[in-house]
């Protein structure tokens, strides 16, 4: 018996020192320690032992199981670290490897140029004030000076929400409610989104821009108008930047006058960006209506105001030399990463 148990004991601590898994190891011990292991044979085969050597056979069983297991344990905790380090090389990760770069979007040309405009009124005492795209036939028209026959509110220009409300065609609206408010002087501008019931070509869109501005104070006069926008100008297009005023009408100004510019790329020589004209048209503007202010509550004789409106679409378009305004609204990503 004695010399049985050391053979499975040799054998065993032979073969597991040999074991170079984790795997083979636990079937070592399944084949010597298992329910039907050599050493659990043994075991079974007790009882064809004399009483009186069981005592010392099942000391020596003990014994032998105990080397075995210290031994597959001190083989284990080497096995398990080796395997723990083979794969910790393994997942070394190259700090120093170019990283993966994320997609980062930008802002549409549409959103720089509003920035820029809203950075040169800003640095010019302006207030940017936003309101509603759906308003009343109130705000859009009459308190503009823009009478129920005017061709403006024709349906074929105008989209309806019901016979009072409409989605707004300028952002004067906005301004409207400020004046309204009554608290003056007012230094503001309006951008946002406005509609017209116009076909889609190069230069029109159901629904663009607008930057309106308005200022009310006492004793403004056409000078101030002229003064500040050709400031604003030679902000937007450069220090040489020139501007000429041409008479216009709107109903919501008295004077009113449209506003060019000196063309940027040929400097008023004359090229294909201004058609050979020199110039290009960059806005309208005019002395608010004195019957604007009255219907507001704003008396004309005690104050003034001028007012501009700019469709920023076409400042972005210029600014960046495209030359579809479809463009803009297709939001094709290899067009809008070019700016
Ligand atoms: C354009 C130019 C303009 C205004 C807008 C305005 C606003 C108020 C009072 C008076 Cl609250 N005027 N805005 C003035 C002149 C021109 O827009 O080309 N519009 C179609």
């Amino acid at each position: 018996m004695n010399e049985k148990l050391q053979k499975i004991k040799e054998e065993a601590i032979m073969k597991i020192q040999e074991a170079d898994t984790l795997e083979k190891l636990n079937e070592i011990r399944v084949a010597v320690l298992g329910k039907k292991g050599e050493l659990t044979e043994v075991l079974k085969g007790m009882k064809d032992v004399a009483a009186e050597d069981r005592p010392k056979v099942g000391q020596l069983v003990n014994d032998t199981r105990t080397a075995i297991e210290e031994k597959l344990e001190e083989v284990k905790t080497m096995l398990s670290t080796k395997e723990r380090e083979a794969k910790l090389k393994a997942e070394v990760i190259d700090v120093t490897l170019p990283a993966k770069k994320s997609i980062v979007g930008h802002k549409h040309p549409n959103t720089v140029a509003l920035e820029e405009l809203e950075r040169i009124f800003i640095g010019m005492g302006y207030e940017v004030v936003e309101g509603p795209e759906v308003e009343y036939d109130y705000y859009n028209f009459e308190a503009l000076n823009i009478p129920a026959n005017h061709p403006a509110k024709d349906e074929q220009d105008t989209f309806y929400i019901n016979d009072k409300i409409v989605l707004r065609t300028q952002t004067s609206s906005v301004q409207v409610h400020e004046m309204e408010k009554g608290k003056l002087p007012i230094r503001m501008i309006a951008p946002g989104r406005v509609f017209r019931a116009d076909e889609v070509d190069a230069t029109h869109s159901p629904s663009f821009h607008q930057v309106e501005g308005l200022v009310i104070d006492k004793n403004v006069t056409f000078a101030d108008l002229k003064g500040t926008l050709a400031q604003f100008a030679k902000e937007l297009f450069g220090e040489d930047t020139k501007v000429k005023f041409r008479p216009h009408h709107f109903p919501f100004t008295e004077p009113s006058a449209e506003m060019d510019v000196t063309c940027f790329k040929c400097n008023g020589k004359g090229c294909r960006m201004c058609k050979g004209e020199g110039w290009i048209e960059i806005l309208g503007c005019g002395m608010v209506h004195p019957h604007v202010l009255e219907m507001s509550n704003i008396d004309p004789n005690e104050y003034q105001g001028f007012a501009f409106g700019i469709g920023l679409e076409r400042i972005a378009l210029l600014k960046y030399e495209i030359d579809d305004m479809r463009l803009l609204y297709e939001n094709d990503i290899r067009f809008l990463k070019q700016f």
